[in-house]
């Protein structure tokens, strides 16, 4: 039995009966297909999605916007759905570059199906193709390969009965997932093949508990065992494994404490006993000091990023040695650990009953008790404060996370408010954090925040943005408003950078580039440029509202909150005020020479400070 379609009915038909399955949770991977058309899918994709509602189609207003939408998608169901998104040839498709390279370093799967030139070449060169002198087989397509997991082009419309499930396969492997990019000519989206019918049937993904090797799980016990001062970092792989409750559960048996990295917050809620926060270069003083001092490390589904590993200064314990469990070789293996090599629930599952009875010193728990009774203090102390307009951004964050309910979402990505947010939001619930700190992509926060409605309808989202990532991309408003999801949106207006000018100042310089003011002679010093936010909002469609004091924005926050569309509150911020850091660093390397002291001076703190950076053998 064969059925005849085009390559791209077939690849509708294909998606609509993949489903992923854990703990015998059942769901559908693909829900949709995003996409902005052109003339190198409309004939193809366009056509087949036109054709067969049955993979519903959603309309976005930028392609590298739809991929973070997918991402976000993806990481609110930790993983088990996906969306899958279409382009033209060219601008549309390179237009994804980001968003794809977003989500594989962020291991999250998205499905990219870029239109592309004519397999069959006659008529080369098409509008928007790029020509090389030296071969034919080339595309602006290839520049997805160093981003995605997976790669492909379709030149022949048989070669989907071994690529897509291959792509399936990647897309669903907790190991491998990232942006798989099927490269789709556009000749070939529109040729017709007999197709096996079984190629259609509905097909489970199981996406499996991996556990770990026995002998290593018993090494692992005898390190724990003889441990004084263990710390576990919490990293995404916990939320993707929905291991939270298992987590619980050993470092309430263990009394081991738990630090959380960017994709790891909200892992345990912040008032758990074992919590001690946020750790690394954006972290709290208790995780910061603990990890400096401690002698194993259990890291859990962390890849260790700079901004976790403090860029290797965060664990100078000489004897310091780590366990790793993740689901990636790569992961699990890193800083010379003793890899555990499989799902963080199960891994944590085993191990709890490998280490039966261990407890840490009483002494080593009341430490962790008192650091965290302190930082308690610290954010209340930054919740509490209260300025003259401009706010201090702690305080509106403060606000924010008194007014919301246990069960909403907050979004963000980029500028200053990662960093912040990281120390001083308090999660309730797991996933109730969002943060996407892989690439910090200006940009992903409003489009993202889509993503994460449609996979939690009944959540509300707050995304908080700067005014540099509003700029960047606040068009999917449009699109919240066309699909009926409802955004709470909270723009923070501070005239500019103030995260990048903040670094700039650090590294002795004077923040060049990082203020929206007009230009006088060399410098932007002139007066600050105004922006209405507001009434660009509103003219998307949104309902929106100015706050400036305090009572003002929560007021603010209280009237969107009963709005049915999305809406959109902005709030001027102090440019300078800054939450501070807490015993961390981060290497931004600094000029070795230059004719200013302040740089000189800087350069001479940085060379002290990287002598710290270790390397585990
Ligand atoms: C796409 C992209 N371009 C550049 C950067 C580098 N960068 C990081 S934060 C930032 C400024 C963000 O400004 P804003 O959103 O206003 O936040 P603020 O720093 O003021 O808190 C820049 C340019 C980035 N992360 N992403
Ligand atoms: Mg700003």
């Amino acid at each position: 039995m064969t059925r005849r379609l085009t390559v791209a009915q077939a690849i509708v038909a294909f998606l609509q009966a993949q489903f992923s399955s854990r703990d015998s949770q059942e769901h559908r991977f693909i829900e949709g297909c995003f996409g902005i058309f052109g003339h190198g899918n409309v004939a193809g994709m366009g056509q087949a999605l036109e054709q067969n509602p049955g993979l519903r189609y959603y309309l976005c207003r930028n392609e590298q916007a739809m991929v973070h939408t997918a991402a976000a998608f993806a990481k609110t169901s930790f993983r088990l759905r996906t969306l899958a998104c279409t382009t033209s040839i060219g601008p549309g498709a390179t237009n994804m570059l980001t968003g794809a390279a977003a989500a594989t370093i962020n291991r999250v799967p998205v499905l990219l199906l870029p239109g592309d030139i004519f397999a069959r070449r006659n008529v080369a060169p098409v509008l928007q193709q790029l020509e090389s002198p030296s071969t034919q087989d080339i595309s602006v397509n290839d520049c997805f390969k160093p981003v995605s997991r997976y790669w492909d082009r379709m030149q022949r419309p048989e070669q989907l009965l071994t690529s897509l499930p291959e792509a399936m396969r990647v897309l669903t492997s907790p190991a491998d997932t990232g942006t798989v990019t099927l490269s789709l000519p556009q000749d070939v989206q529109a040729e017709a093949f007999d197709f096996p019918e079984e190629f259609f049937r509905k097909r489970v993904w199981i996406i499996p508990r991996t556990r770990g090797d026995k002998e290593l799980l018993s090494q692992a016990a005898i390190l724990i065992r003889h441990a004084k001062k263990p710390l576990i970092v919490a990293g995404g792989g916990v939320l993707y494994s929905e291991a939270s409750r298992a987590l619980a559960n050993f470092a309430e048996a263990t009394g081991i404490p738990v630090c959380e990295t960017q994709a790891g917050k909200g892992s345990l809620p912040y008032d758990h006993p074992q919590q001690l926060g946020a750790i690394g270069v954006t972290g709290t003083p208790g995780a910061n000091i603990v990890a400096r001092e401690a002698d194993l490390v259990l890291g859990i589904g962390t890849r260790y990023s700079d901004f976790t590993s403090a860029s290797k200064t965060a664990f100078q314990n000489p004897a310091v040695r780590f366990i790793n469990i993740n689901v990636a070789e790569s992961d699990s293996y890193k800083h010379a650990a003793l890899p555990l090599t499989g799902d963080a629930r199960a891994a944590l599952e085993e191990i709890q009953s490998a280490v039966a009875g261990y407890q840490v010193e009483k002494s080593y728990a009341a430490r962790i008790a008192t650091f965290r009774a302190d930082w308690e203090k610290e954010v209340d102390r930054i919740y509490a404060v209260r300025k003259d307009p401009p706010l201090s951004q702690g305080e509106v964050i403060g606000a924010l996370n008194s007014f919301t309910a246990a069960s909403d979402i907050l979004l963000c990505a980029a500028g200053s408010l990662p960093g912040d947010l990281h120390k001083l939001w308090r999660t309730r619930q797991p996933g109730g954090y969002h943060m996407e700190y892989g690439y910090s992509c200006m940009g992903y926060e409003i489009a993202g925040g889509l993503g994460a409605k449609m996979a939690s309808p009944n959540r509300e989202v707050y995304v908080m943005v700067g005014d540099g990532s509003y700029l960047m991309m606040a068009q999917e408003i449009v699109t919240s408003l066309q699909e009926g999801y409802k955004l709470n949106i909270i723009l923070l207006d501070n005239h500019g950078f103030s995260s990048i000018g903040g670094l700039s100042r650090g590294c002795g310089n004077e923040g060049m580039g990082t203020n929206y003011r007009y230009r006088r002679g060399d410098k932007y010093d002139g007066e600050v440029i105004p922006v209405d936010f507001a009434a660009n909002a509103a003219s998307l469609g949104a309902w929106t509202i100015r706050a400036k004091t305090h009572d003002e924005f929560r007021n603010a926050l209280a009237a969107a909150r009963k709005q049915e569309r999305t809406s959109v509150v902005v709030v001027e911020t102090s440019y300078d005020d800054r939450v501070p850091g807490y015993a961390s660093w981060w290497d931004v390397p600094i000029a070795e020479v230059s004719d200013r002291e302040t740089v000189r001076a800087a350069r001479k703190q940085y060379e002290e400070a990287r002598k710290k950076e270790r390397f585990f053998f």
